[in-house]
């Protein structure tokens, strides 16, 4: 006979300040970086609240109260897939019920109804289809952009854009970017205005053999990133967690954006290293003392309208996003005047945006048996995010996967972005059922109201969007 015993459940939280936070606390209000060791001390204390207050403080410097959404329509054109990776519910095999993949009218009639929703970002993504030749993707861009000029294409994780890259036969092995970046001027010049921060999962060699074997790993993630970065787009990146990763795993998958991201803003101008080459190998237990580039606390490189600076001691709390996105989309989209680094060097977008820390969703999937993570580690991981990532602008409590009242107690626990109105997402259902799964503006501002947050609509860029009804102007168009 088993005896049943009830599992001894560890506590995330318990009264009582922590004082291993006092040192990090330290250095957070001097707008120090904080290195891997004290993120293993975030994850690890009995204090969350005393985290959350931590990253709360930091979402505020940067933010205000201000609290961001917009009014976007995610389009996935296909769920065929090459791939078969065991957290995923949405793929399947050609033939299979429930596969599909979309025509040019299908997809047209999508940028129409996203126009008359009032949108400003139609988020594309889709499964590797094994069959479908490249011209499918420039020529989805260009229905898109001729049905709905005004719309911004955020489409295609560093994933697909390798598979891409495969079908076009212009990949080299051994060479991943060459391919990589022939793919993305194309479909630049078709219309693509940004990359979605998809499929980067957590960079673990170990933790991809189990779980996604097949797919690229960290370095050709990152080197798509790089080579979208070198082309003036910006980017967003995602952290999938909460399956067969432990906390050190995620913290660094953190570090590595965290170079990444120094990388990026170094070619924009921040530092002397224009070649510097992330993938090439990331030392992971090198601890990073010196901050190379903070965009909070004293000290801090804040971006201005002007251009980037070294200097500022406060940001302009919760009036505007950061004001880099703005500048720096300007030159995406316009060929406006781009922003001047403190070098007077002329340049352009091409870094990361947003952290999209994604809670894993076991329904459906092969790892369906794990129990998927708890709403306070959902919580205290949007903290860490945020305390860690001291060089990115945004933190995004994606409301589809952590749910609205989720994502509403995260704009208190660093999050500044709750993304948009989606109308259509087939890649995580709640509870197993629909994909229509909508929130209206109304729905979006009222869960930030509540909070205590002032929300502010964006565009994909983080420009302040100006509207009447359906039409609208970013302020700085
Ligand atoms: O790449 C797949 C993840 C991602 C599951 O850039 C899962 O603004 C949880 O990247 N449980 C797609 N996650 C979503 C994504 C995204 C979402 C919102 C905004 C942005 C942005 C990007 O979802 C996939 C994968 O990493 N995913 N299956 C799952 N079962």
């Amino acid at each position: 006979m088993t005896t049943l015993t009830a599992p001894i459940i560890q506590p995330a939280r318990a009264p009582g300040a922590d004082p291993r936070l006092e040192p990090i606390r330290a250095k957070v209000l001097a707008g120090k970086r904080l290195s891997l060791d004290d993120g293993a001390v975030l994850y690890a204390t009995h204090d969350i609240w005393g985290v959350i207050a931590l990253a709360d403080t930091v979402r505020r410097r940067m933010h205000g109260d201000a609290a961001y959404y917009n009014i976007n329509k995610h389009l996935n054109y296909s769920n065929v897939c090459a791939l078969s990776c065991k957290f995923c519910e949405f793929y399947r095999k050609k033939g299979d019920d429930g596969a599909y993949t979309r025509d040019l009218d299908y997809i047209r009639a999508e940028a129409v109804k996203a126009v008359d929703l009032g949108a400003t970002e139609m988020h594309i993504v889709g499964g590797l289809h094994p069959y479908l030749p490249f011209e499918y993707y420039t020529d989805m861009l260009r229905a898109i952009r001729e049905a709905a000029p005004g719309l911004h294409i955020k489409a295609f994780t560093a994933v697909e854009l390798v598979h891409l890259a495969r079908i076009a036969k212009v990949y080299k092995r051994g060479d991943p970017q060459s391919g990589v970046r022939w793919v993305l001027e194309r479909l630049m010049e078709a219309g693509l205005g940004s990359l979605p921060g998809g499929g980067a999962e957590v960079f673990d060699d170990r933790i991809q053999k189990e779980a996604w074997k097949t797919k690229i790993g960290a370095d050709e993630w990152l080197d798509v990133h790089l080579v979208a970065h070198e082309l003036g787009l910006n980017s967003n990146c995602t952290m999938l967690y909460g399956h067969i990763d432990g906390r050190r795993e995620r913290l660094n998958h953190l570090e590595i954006l965290r170079r990444s991201q120094d990388k990026a803003l170094a070619r924009l101008g921040y530092t002397g290293d224009p070649d510097g080459f992330i993938a090439a190998g990331i030392p992971q237990t090198e601890a990073i003392t010196d901050p190379v580039i903070t965009l909070s606390g004293e000290g801090a490189v804040l971006p201005t309208p002007q251009g980037l600076e070294r200097g500022a001691s406060s940001p302009p709390i919760g009036r505007s996003p950061m004001p880099s996105d703005a500048s720096t989309a300007k030159d995406q989209d316009g060929g406006l005047e781009a922003p001047r680094s403190r070098t007077e060097k002329k340049t352009k977008g091409g870094y990361y945006q947003t952290i999209i820390p994604l809670p894993f969703f076991p329904d459906g999937s092969e790892l369906e048996h794990l129990p998927g993570p708890t709403g306070l580690e959902n919580l205290r991981t949007i903290a860490v995010a945020r305390l860690m990532l001291d060089n990115f602008p945004h933190v995004k409590a994606f409301w589809i996967m952590q749910t609205l009242p989720m994502a509403q107690l995260m704009l208190e626990a660093g999050a500044d972005d709750i993304d948009g109105t989606v109308v259509w997402y087939d890649i995580t259902k709640v509870g197993g059922s629909s994909t229509h799964q909508e929130k209206s503006v109304t729905d979006l501002k009222r869960a930030i109201r509540e909070a205590g947050f002032e929300p502010v609509e964006r565009d994909t860029l983080y420009r302040r969007v100006v509207r009447e009804g359906k039409n609208w102007k970013t302020t700085t168009s």
